[in-house]
């Protein structure tokens, strides 16, 4: 279990951030009364019980950011100051993680990292500055452990839109954000199941149904299209614990960043994969005019819920699915062909499964050891550019990310890449990966499983600045 700090004040946080030389704190300070520890909020976002209607009588009883699932899109402009208020009546401890920017520990919302948690009924002011530019995210950091009402299995998610400080060139007619997320969790024994995972496999959540957007497919408003348009689609998977594979049917997919990072040669896919935590930018031209369902390569996945409907001006008739050609996911595609620079040092990190039996819960170690064992996982000096060698261990897929920076993914398998930079990469099963990033963002710095499931087992470690 992860130990989680005493709340702070808002006075205390303030001081902390202050004594932390925070400028966001400090130039706000500068129009505020002496006397009053707390400067205006420029967002509210209230963690608060909701009843969604995601389809006709189906109604999802969760958590959500201001009644609304995705919660309200943040746009923030990159380097400009920003406090936002955040009201805690989900009914359980909790805090808000500020996914993909680069801000200091007690900011970040990671309880791990020394960010405080808000108690049910409190209230914490979180003021920073955003950046790098890019498609973010904001969501739960909490524990859910065996709750599957809780943190990333609930609706509490949002995108957070940096806007680059000097204007976004926006070569597209138009932006459409859709966020995917599995809904009805359950603990299942797989091997009751399906043939697969081994006998001595613990309990997996298996979801019941789906969204990609706000209602599940064919039963929300369809994205409405013109002939000749290119939109900017803004994809997030904001899934607990799956990854996902979406197509549109009739179109390609021209990938233009990753993990709202520009990628250095951008491709055109029939089929986008976006593990847990992963977004993708995409331009798609609307030269095939219809009605098309956009969703989830799996039948299963689909007949769920996941997709939506992309209507031309025009056109009518019964949505319009075709199964994509079959293609493997690879970041290589969207990197130069050439090695990255060589690291100052390498550090291998090997993930492995304790099996939980059945009935049980799986336990995830890095090395051998589980979180809190992995605090610290391993010490950085500052400026000095380090090598990650991910070795999955094991038959699960896991998103692993790394908090407050970004890394360039060095290798795929065999494969020697550089320039594409991602907070959180895709390790396959039974996959080796390598990634580099460079401690150019002092303090703590939590490194896990997007998985909420895995991270709550101990798939989880802090790395730490000399
Ligand atoms: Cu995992």
């Amino acid at each position: 279990m992860r130990s989680l700090e005493a709340p702070f004040t808002r006075r205390e946080l303030l001081l902390r951030l202050g004594a932390a030389g925070a400028t966001a704190a400090v130039s706000r300070a500068g129009h505020t009364q002496p006397a009053s520890p707390q400067p205006p909020a420029d967002h509210t976002i209230r963690i608060a019980p909701v009843s969604l209607e995601i389809a006709p009588g189906k109604v999802i009883k969760t958590t959500a950011y201001n009644g609304t699932v995705p919660g309200p899109v943040l746009r923030l402009k990159e380097g400009k100051p920003v406090a936002i208020n955040v009201v805690n009546d989900s009914g359980y401890p909790n805090l808000i993680h500020w996914h993909g920017l680069m801000i200091p520990p007690v900011q970040d919302g990671a309880a791990e990292e020394g960010s405080p948690i808000i108690e049910p009924g409190g209230s914490l002011l979180y003021m920073f500055i955003p950046k790098p530019a890019g498609t973010r995210w904001y969501h739960s950091h909490a524990m859910a452990m065996t709750d599957l009402g809780r943190s990333t299995y609930s609706g509490e998610f949002g995108f957070l839109i940096v806007d680059p400080a000097g204007g976004d060139p926006g070569r597209y007619d138009r932006e459409v954000m859709l966020a995917a997320h599995h809904w009805e969790g359950s603990w299942v024994s797989m091997q009751d199941m399906r043939k697969g995972p081994p006998p001595d496999n613990g309990l997996e959540v298996m979801y019941k149904a789906a969204t990609l957007g706000e209602r599940m497919l064919g039963h929300g408003e369809p994205i409405r299209v013109r002939h000749g348009q290119r939109v900017l689609f803004r994809l997030l998977n904001a899934s607990a614990s799956m990854g996902i594979s979406l197509a549109l049917a009739g179109h390609r997919f021209t990938v233009i960043a990753l993990d709202g990072n520009p990628v250095p040669t951008p491709a055109t896919v029939a089929v986008l994969r976006l593990d847990v935590a992963e977004r993708a930018d995409v331009i798609v031209e609307m030269n095939n005019p219809g009605v098309w369902v956009f969703g989830s390569t799996e039948d299963d996945d689909r007949s769920m819920g996941m997709g939506v409907v992309v209507e031309y001006e025009n056109q009518t008739g019964e949505p319009r699915w075709a199964p994509p050609p079959k293609a493997g996911w690879d970041y290589t595609v969207f990197g130069r062909g050439r090695s990255a620079s060589a690291p100052d040092e390498s550090i291998h990190l090997t993930f492995e499964k304790i099996p939980g039996g059945r009935g049980g819960y799986n336990r995830w170690t890095i090395n051998g050891k589980s979180w809190p064992d992995t605090n610290p996982l391993f010490t950085v000096q500052q400026g000095k550019r380090y090598r990650l060698m991910l070795d999955n261990h094991s038959g699960d897929e896991h998103p692993v990310h790394l908090h407050r920076h970004s890394f360039e993914i060095t290798k795929v398998g065999d494969k020697a890449t550089s320039g594409v930079m991602k907070d959180t990469i895709s390790l396959t099963r039974y996959s080796t990966a390598e990634v580099d990033f460079v401690a150019d963002d002092p303090g703590d710095t939590f490194f896990h499983c997007h998985h909420q499931d895995h991270m709550d087992e101990g798939f989880a470690g802090l790395i730490t600045y000399a």
